[in-house]
């Protein structure tokens, strides 16, 4: 799906000569990086940069989702590590990633806020990939966060269920 978000940019720069904001308008939509096909076989990965390179998916609701996460970046563990936590929809996101980022000893996820999660990577260091399964199995939308201590600002996203 990346690959055809480029190509339609480049064609549509190919034809716009001139229309600066037409192209602009297409090329935010490769930075954000918004999966919108339907697919329960998730890549996504975080960097140095503290970012997920993917900020929303939309799934199947009540089928199994495959996600692999890799942790792109050179930084170690102990400064720059990265995980996933998928929260259940109702979960209150902050309170959940204030609590985990005190959570060292456990790998920051707190267990006062077990019950809000649904599916989690270990915290991975530089170069390491993880996959898991798990199943959305109502709809809606579904908040993704990495759990390190002030990452969960920036590395967010959303899980779109579908019928
Ligand atoms: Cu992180």
């Amino acid at each position: 799906m990346r690959n055809l978000i480029i190509v339609l940019s480049v064609a549509v720069g190919l034809i716009s000569c001139g229309k600066e904001t037409q192209k602009e308008t297409v090329s935010q939509e490769v930075e954000q990086q918004v999966i919108n096909e339907i697919s329960n076989q998730i890549e996504l990965k975080g960097t140095d940069d503290m970012k997920f390179d993917k900020s929303e998916f939309t799934v199947k609701a009540g089928e199994e989702v495959t996600l692999k996460f890799t942790n792109a970046g050179v930084l170690p563990i102990e400064t720059m590590g990265h995980n996933v936590v998928v929260l259940e929809k109702d979960a209150d996101v902050k309170t959940f990633a204030t609590a985990s980022a005190k959570a060292k000893a456990t790998n920051y996820i707190s267990d006062l806020y077990i019950t809000d999660i649904i599916a989690q990577t270990k915290l991975l260091g530089p170069g390491e990939s993880e996959t898991i399964k798990f199943t959305l199995k109502e709809e809606g939308e579904y908040t993704y966060i990495c759990t390190f201590p002030g990452h969960w600002i920036a590395m967010k996203g959303v899980i779109k269920a579908v019928k």
